[in-house]
């Protein structure tokens, strides 16, 4: 049995949150060897529904959740965190520009990266999952100024598995036999899923397609607008996927990602591809011993190269936006 990790997740009243820690304590994410503690942080109107989860979570009898504490203070919930996951954000609403969306969310994740980087423990990962998510790790990281900003990381991993999906469908071929999908960019509909690396059962997964329309005219923009294809047939955005991917995104970074694969993560960019240097963008990364790095030198044809300046354009945008509102 490994020491207990303490694990805070943001937004533990909503509907992501429902779906992730019951996971969370069961020891999917971390692993069946790996007892936890939670941490749970909500607004002040949500904590007494948080109270009702927490009841459940209490209900469930998991063996390896040691304990569970609530608050609303940022700086009491990340006390100790070894793992962030920052779920809770203020969603767009009717009326609302995207400026004030920006600046909400400014507020929200510049207190949480200050109260990050007072009270979480040294090893602490990050995962952001609220949207906007890239930007919203972007400001988070850049005021924690005495954590690594490589444990700042953006959940682009619902894509990549959706990615993975399609892929599947077309092919008949399992998921499991799928690997080297790469989602670049931005967590929105400028990212770009990329399957000229992928593989099925080892061999190059272009060769089992054979209209190469199907590629831009509809795998491209299937995973790109899946999650509004989500809202309108649900009448709720993706949950209990985005939990999934999320408790993927950490299995992976610290159990190490699977020999011969790779996983998407959002991360600051070290500059490979082209990408600013500090940009929260999503790159393929192997995993392991806990920390991630991306795949390096693949080769990149001129579709490619323009689809990821133009996911990264939107990437530089709202950084100076955020920049501009003092956020950054
Ligand atoms: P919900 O509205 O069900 O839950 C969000 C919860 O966060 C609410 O209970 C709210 O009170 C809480 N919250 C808001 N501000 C907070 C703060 N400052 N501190 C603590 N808690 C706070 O939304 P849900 O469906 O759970 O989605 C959560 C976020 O994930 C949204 O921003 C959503 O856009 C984003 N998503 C990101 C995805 C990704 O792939 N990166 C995919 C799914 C999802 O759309």
């Amino acid at each position: 049995r490994n020491a207990p990790v303490t694990v805070a997740v943001t937004g533990g009243a909503g509907q992501i949150a429902y779906g992730l820690l019951f996971r969370i304590a069961s020891g999917a994410m971390l692993g069946a060897d790996t007892p936890v503690r939670l941490r749970l942080l909500e607004i002040p109107a949500a904590v007494g529904s948080l109270e009702g989860v927490a009841m459940e979570l209490e209900d469930g009898a998991f063996p390896l959740l040691e304990s569970i504490d609530i608050s609303d203070d940022p700086w009491v919930g990340f006390a100790g965190a070894n793992i962030a996951v920052l779920v809770g954000a203020r969603p767009r609403t009717a009326g609302m520009e995207r400026s004030d969306l920006l600046a909400a969310n400014g507020t929200i994740f510049t207190e949480q990266g200050a109260a990050i980087n007072a009270s979480a423990a040294d090893d602490v990962k990050v995962l952001v999952v609220g949207n906007p998510a890239n930007t919203n790790a972007f400001i988070a990281m850049s005021n924690a100024p005495d954590v690594p900003a490589e444990r700042f990381t953006a959940m682009t991993r619902l894509d990549h598995n959706r990615a993975i999906a399609q892929l599947a469908k077309k092919t008949g071929a399992p998921a499991a036999d799928i690997a080297r999908i790469a989602i670049w960019g931005n967590h929105s509909a400028t990212q770009f899923p990329d399957l000229a690396h992928a593989t099925i059962d080892g061999r190059p997964a272009l060769d089992r397609i054979d209209d190469p329309a199907w590629l831009t005219d509809d795998f491209i923009p299937t995973v790109q607008q899946r999650g509004t294809a989500i809202i309108q047939a649900r009448g709720a955005s993706s949950a209990a996927s985005a939990a999934s991917a999320a408790l993927d995104h950490i299995h992976d970074w610290v159990r190490g990602t699977a020999e011969g694969d790779w996983v998407s993560m959002a991360v600051p960019s070290d500059g490979s591809y082209g990408v600013p240097e500090g940009l929260i963008s999503s790159f393929p990364v192997t995993c392991a011993n806990g920390t991630y790095t991306i795949v390096p030198d693949l080769p990149l044809d001129d579709f490619a190269r323009s689809r990821i300046e133009a996911t990264v354009a939107e990437l530089i945008q709202e950084r100076d936006a955020v920049i501009d509102l003092g956020f950054a």
